[in-house]
């Protein structure tokens, strides 16, 4: 075995990547991100500490945020920028351990190897790095729930980090972060102390996810109900991909008059919804789908891309647009260019892609026509007299939440066919790249209400929820599971685990995960969740459609 990953719906023989990811993450490289996650939990373990001492440390709060993004499926695959950071790591825990001891604080009790753990030498980070991945721990049980906790940490550290470019922080949900990286450290945790730590990071993803909610909505405006252009203009384009708003803010402002036009690809395409965003008359439209189909259509784009965030596919060798691609964040690829904001205004200077730009051809076009989304939860919720009138009058009988991830297993065209065979009287509620598998299909609206309507990205499943309890409020029910909505979410990578477990933290009962259960769940893990929340995974269309028709029903 030359490394083990097994955090997403992909991983090898649904059990864990062994060789190289099936993302395209070499051996060097996953194990270099398994030591930037060792060296957070050394940095949380004196932040921890700190926080006790009521003291915060803004480098401790940004880099175990940015070690946990890095490290999220498809994110960053440049080995070197890893190990910087890997580096970078261990002097910022060395500094922190230092600041204590001036303070006379004993230490002695800490016995973390995360915590105490030297390099003589720079080969021996690469030694140690073979020894504290995932399998550390031997207890497959223990192991299961730990990295449960850690990849719901990976969203929220994704969802934190937006909002943090925002200018937007909650001490109480990075604190969490660090207490969270200890305890998945401590051999002395029974399974029930790290199940209750699972629901609470649950709980802190719903609080992150409204943190970003607020810093999206207060910086951009609310989502407003937006037609999006999926075809192109005569002019070169750039497209920006991922889910960091203030990025592509900052590209729309820097190239207005510049004769280029901006196209939102996959997780960016919510962009067009946000008031001050949408009134760019350069953002053009959205060009492509989910994430995996970015070889075939960066080819056709012509322009540049920007990685804001995940999700990247390393290109094919035959690629011709691998030139032409550029990241920034948390993201990385080896040989992409990569900008970083200037240290002391924190902005980001795009004019090198811009003038790239302007050397392209206009993109083809690969699709025509439109699609509508922008239906978060205050664009709802003024709709919410003709919503309430529709279920009343039973031209609505039922919601079916189905956010998430996309991903490139051909399993996933059940999410396709779901859609399809639902009764016309259904309304998807979607968030999340997931929504490529329907968002473009023929499924009309009902009295004028689209069938699907898309909140936004995958942290937006936070307004799916403030819809539900908002129609729970206006129907006067006890129980969230007493709504005619059932959930069948889809998931691939960190970012849905947060969303997941945020649902079974709100007491969301029943839901459907798929298209398979992760790999990381232990049969005796899977049972808890089976049991106590009836998780269940997808079965054939018809069967769930008609187990989902019972529970609605019942
Ligand atoms: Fe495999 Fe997924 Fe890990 Fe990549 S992220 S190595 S595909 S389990
Ligand atoms: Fe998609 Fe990668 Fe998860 Fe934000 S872009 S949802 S998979």
């Amino acid at each position: 075995m030359e490394m083990f990953c097994y955090q997403c719906q992909e991983a090898a023989k649904g059990t864990g990547c062994e060789k190289i990811g099936v993302c395209g993450k070499d051996p060097q490289l996953a194990i270099m991100q398994d030591m930037l996650i060792f060296v957070a939990k050394g940095v949380s373990v004196y932040a921890d500490q700190l926080v006790k001492l009521g003291q915060k440390n803004e480098a401790a709060d940004h880099f175990v945020w940015d070690a946990l993004f890095t490290t999220i499926t498809n994110a960053n695959f440049d080995y070197e920028a890893v190990r910087a950071k890997v580096m970078k790591g261990f002097d910022l825990r060395n500094t922190l351990r230092d600041k204590l001891e001036k303070q006379e604080v004993d230490l002695t009790a800490i016995k973390f190897e995360s915590a105490l753990w030297q390099a003589k030498n720079d080969d021996e980070i690469d030694q140690k790095a073979l020894t504290v991945g995932v399998l550390a721990t031997a207890d497959e049980d223990v192991r299961s729930l730990r990295e449960l906790v850690i990849y719901g940490l990976k969203g929220m550290a994704a969802y934190g980090m937006h909002a943090l470019h925002l200018g937007f922080m909650d001490d109480e949900i990075i604190n969490f972060t660090y207490k969270a990286l200890v305890a998945v450290q401590n051999d002395e945790l029974s399974a029930e102390e790290l199940t209750s730590l699972v629901l609470e990071t649950g709980s802190f993803g719903v609080k992150v996810m409204a943190l970003l909610d607020k810093a999206h909505n207060e910086t951009y405006g609310s989502p407003v109900m937006t037609k999006v252009n999926l075809g192109v203009g005569g002019r070169p384009g750039i497209l920006i991909s991922g889910h960091d708003l203030k990025d592509i803010e900052q590209l729309l402002e820097q190239s207005k008059d510049s004769g280029v036009d901006i196209y939102t690809h996959s997780e960016m395409l919510p962009a067009h919804y946000y008031p001050k965003l949408k009134q760019y008359k350069h953002l053009y439209g959205n060009y492509g789908n989910a994430w995996w189909k970015q070889n075939e259509e960066f080819e056709t784009f012509n322009g540049p891309i920007l990685f804001t965030t995940n999700c990247i596919v390393p290109p094919r060798r035959s690629s011709t647009y691998d030139d032409r691609v550029y990241t920034t964040g948390s993201s990385g690829f080896t040989g992409f260019p990569h900008i970083e904001p200037n240290p002391e205004t924190g902005k980001k200077d795009f004019s090198q892609i811009i003038a790239h730009a302007k050397k392209c051809k206009a993109p083809e076009a690969i699709e025509e026509g439109e699609i509508i989304g922008g239906f978060a939860h205050n664009q709802v919720i003024q709709l919410a007299d003709q919503v309430v009138d529709a279920v009343k009058s039973g031209a609505i009988s039922q919601f079916y939440v189905m956010g998430g991830c996309d991903g490139r297993m051909p399993s996933r065209s059940y999410y396709t066919d779901f859609a399809e065979a639902l009764p016309k009287d259904a309304v998807i509620l979607t968030a999340g790249c997931a929504k490529y598998r329907y968002n473009k299909l023929p499924l009309g609206d009902i009295n004028g209400i689209p069938r699907v309507l898309d909140a936004g990205q995958c942290n937006d499943s936070y307004s799916l929820v403030m819809i539900a309890l908002k129609l729970k409020e206006v129907f006067g029910l006890e129980d969230i599971n007493d709504l005619p909505i059932a959930y069948n979410i889809a998931w691939y990578e960190q970012k849905a685990v947060i969303v997941l477990l945020a649902l079974l933290s709100l007491g969301v009962k029943n839901i459907h995960l798929g298209p398979t259960l992760p790999a990381f769940l232990s049969p005796n893990v899977a049972d808890v969740l089976v049991q106590n929340f009836g998780i269940a995974p997808i079965g054939t269309v018809e069967e769930d459609i008609e187990k989902f028709m019972e529970l609605i029903n019942a």
